[in-house]
């Protein structure tokens, strides 16, 4: 018999792009539990279920407070039937049953690890999956042939699968800045991604390279990869323009925001000075991801690579749904008026969308 608590209810905006998400909230189990089996329909490759299950989680993490009984979330956005019953049950028991079934299932690992390989996406990895690979043993005792990246991901899995420090991201940054100064003056490179929402650790680097005169950033990622490569700093890299081919997606799987900057994946080396190997080693390999923008693309692209991810896609869907304009990293377009708006900082761009301005750490819906 439920009692009547004192209904303390909570109101949220509906698109996570109105709502300000700190790093730390008031509600984790609850929002790990959604994210688990979101992640789950993402291996499924139920991309539906996958956002429904993410949207419900960023609505908990933007709560002011700790929910304690579902009566609260009365009259919330995004949480559907299926989010509830999860909330419910671990709101009762600490732990909801689907969610802990799926957390053991065998496939569920499975492809968690064999999508934790860089280079490998869910279509692969369910392939090796029925050819009864289930973990890295069997993937190298099997005959299965591997590109460049998956052999490299393979190679490295143990260091590429540790969280990167922000002291790693920080002495990449020195790298980078030193390299990109060098060869080209001028030239600016910005860390993007979860470390520019104030992440502790993330599973990659990422940075923005620009020239603040338009054009002069040609050539930009040749030069810098070639340095690097020269001070035997890279165990990888692919460069490609155009191109979303080997991001965590997996190979070949074309993304909703794909874009047509000129990109590097890499797998930087890091030394002892550089970084704490793990005990007994000399270097760790980081996943780093560098992208070239021109300047007059540079607001769009910071505000793209920013994340997270789910802000982005709810960006996208605002712009599209409440203001017909459509959202990339490289530009927005207003359908109505039938024109490009310009921006050169991601406060006008907000403001073109008629939102308020979320600075970075506040975006981590
Ligand atoms: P992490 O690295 O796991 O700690 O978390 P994040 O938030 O840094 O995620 P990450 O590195 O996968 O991506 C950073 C942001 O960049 C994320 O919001 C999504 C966006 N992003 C990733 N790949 C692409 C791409 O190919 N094109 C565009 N436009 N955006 C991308
Ligand atoms: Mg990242």
């Amino acid at each position: 018999e439920e009692k009547e608590e004192e209904t303390c209810s909570f109101t949220v905006p509906n698109y996570a792009c109105q709502r300000r998400t700190q790093l730390h909230h008031h509600n984790p189990s609850l929002s790990d539990a959604l994210t688990l089996l979101a992640e789950n329909a993402e291996l499924n490759e139920d991309d539906g279920r996958a956002v429904a299950f993410r949207r419900a989680a960023a609505v908990l993490k933007a709560l002011p407070a700790e929910v304690t009984s579902v009566s609260q979330l009365k009259g919330l956005p995004c949480l559907g039937e299926h989010s509830l019953r999860v909330i419910k049950d671990v709101l009762k028991d600490g732990s909801c049953s689907e969610v802990e079934t799926t957390k053991h299932s065998q496939r569920f690992n499975a492809l968690k690890v064999l999508t934790g390989i860089f280079g490998v996406g869910v279509k692969t990895a369910d392939r090796w999956i029925r050819d009864g690979i289930f973990n890295l043993q069997q993937l190298r005792e099997s005959q299965t042939t591997l590109n460049r990246a998956q052999q490299a991901g393979l190679d490295h899995y143990e260091d590429l699968n540790q969280p990167v420090t922000r002291a790693d991201a920080d002495s990449i940054t020195e790298i980078v800045q030193e390299a990109v100064s060098s060869l080209f003056p001028g030239a600016q490179v910005t860390l993007t991604g979860g470390f520019r929402r104030g992440k502790m650790t993330g599973h990659d680097v990422d940075f923005l390279l620009t020239h603040p005169e338009e054009g002069r950033e040609e050539g930009l990622m040749d030069k810098v990869v070639s340095w690097l490569d020269s001070q035997g700093l890279l165990l990888y890299q692919k460069t490609s323009r155009n191109s979303y081919l080997e991001s965590r997606d997996g190979p070949g799987r074309p993304s909703s925001n794909m874009d047509r900057f000129e990109r590097c994946f890499a797998i930087f080396k890091l030394s002892r000075g550089q970084t704490s190997p793990p005990a007994g080693h000399q270097w760790r390999a980081v996943r780093v991801d560098l992208v070239v923008t021109p300047i007059s693309q540079f607001a769009f692209a910071l505000l793209g690579w920013t994340g997270s991810k789910l802000f982005e896609r709810e960006l996208r869907r605002w712009a599209g749904h409440e203001k017909a304009m459509s959202l990339s990293s490289h530009a927005l377009f207003d359908k109505t008026q039938k024109r490009y708006l310009r921006a050169s900082s991601e406060e006008e761009i907000f403001t073109h969308l008629g939102l308020s301005f979320i600075p970075p750490s506040q975006r981590n819906a």
